[in-house]
């Protein structure tokens, strides 16, 4: 005899709905300091990925907006601060992701410093990226996550990278971008960005010219995955013949 779907609810409340619609995603996170390279290597694991349905989520998009007073002297505000960022919202996105729903990811403009436009509807993918400064930071956030990496680019280099990205895609002057990595960018580094490194399962120094360590990953992520569709198999297995009661 087949049992009610009610039945069926209450014999499996430790199955989410998202492990039965095999669904649960992978998630990665690219923590790192600014200019590090983190996106380059989101990228070209994106790229090393075709083959699955891969989203990259952006902790940036989850910055609080300033309000009228911070907007007024934008560069007294620690944007490399762990308060800066909404890591609630952050986190119960990814927790509705890792139950198989989709969820609306909001945008940020660097420009007026506040969520802007509606955002961006994200489906529960086979993977997430989840890459910014501080997602190694949250505990929560870390035990959610399948694979941690930690980027790893020489100070000197990231300053520099910072300065052409600043000047040029965000219009600002040199002196105000020395001026914030001074006061907020390299001491926040050193307090809360470095310190996450430990919590890394992996480590790429030099960024996205290390090809060696990103063939490394791709081909560990291949691996994990495979690993991930098993589970997903067995846990669908389990699910059949307990539908049924003689
Ligand atoms: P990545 N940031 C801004 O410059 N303006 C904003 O409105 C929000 C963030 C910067 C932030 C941080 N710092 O260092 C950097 N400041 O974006 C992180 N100051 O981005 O990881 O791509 O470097
Ligand atoms: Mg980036």
């Amino acid at each position: 005899v087949a049992k009610s779907d009610k039945d069926h609810d209450q014999s499996f409340s430790t199955q989410t709905t998202a492990e039965i619609r095999n669904n649960v995603p992978f998630i990665i996170g690219v923590a790192g300091g600014t200019a590090s390279g983190k996106t380059t290597v989101c990228n070209v694991i994106m790229s090393r990925l075709h083959d699955r349905r891969v989203v990259l989520i952006n902790q940036d998009s989850f910055y609080h907006s300033l309000n009228d007073e911070q907007s007024a002297n934008p560069q007294e505000h620690n944007f490399d601060h762990p308060d800066a960022f909404n890591m609630e919202l952050l986190l119960s996105c990814l927790e509705t992701l890792k139950k198989g729903e989709p969820v609306n990811i909001p945008s940020y403009d660097y420009k007026i410093n506040k969520n802007s436009g509606p955002g961006r509807m994200v489906s529960p993918s086979d993977v997430i990226i989840l890459e910014g400064i501080l997602v190694l930071h949250d505990e929560r956030v870390r035990d959610l996550m399948n694979i941690k990496i930690f980027v790893d680019s020489d100070s000197d280099v990231r300053l520099g990278r910072r300065i052409k990205r600043d000047t040029v895609e965000r219009g600002r002057n040199i002196q105000y971008v020395l001026d914030q990595y001074d006061k907020h960018v390299k001491p926040s580094f050193e307090e809360f960005i470095l310190p996450s490194k430990k919590h890394a399962d992996i480590i790429i120094p030099r960024g996205a010219d290390n090809d060696v360590a990103i063939d490394l990953i791709v081909q560990h992520i291949r691996t994990k995955l495979g690993q991930h569709d098993l589970c997903k198999i067995y846990q669908n297995l389990f699910v059949i013949p307990s539908t049924f009661q003689i």
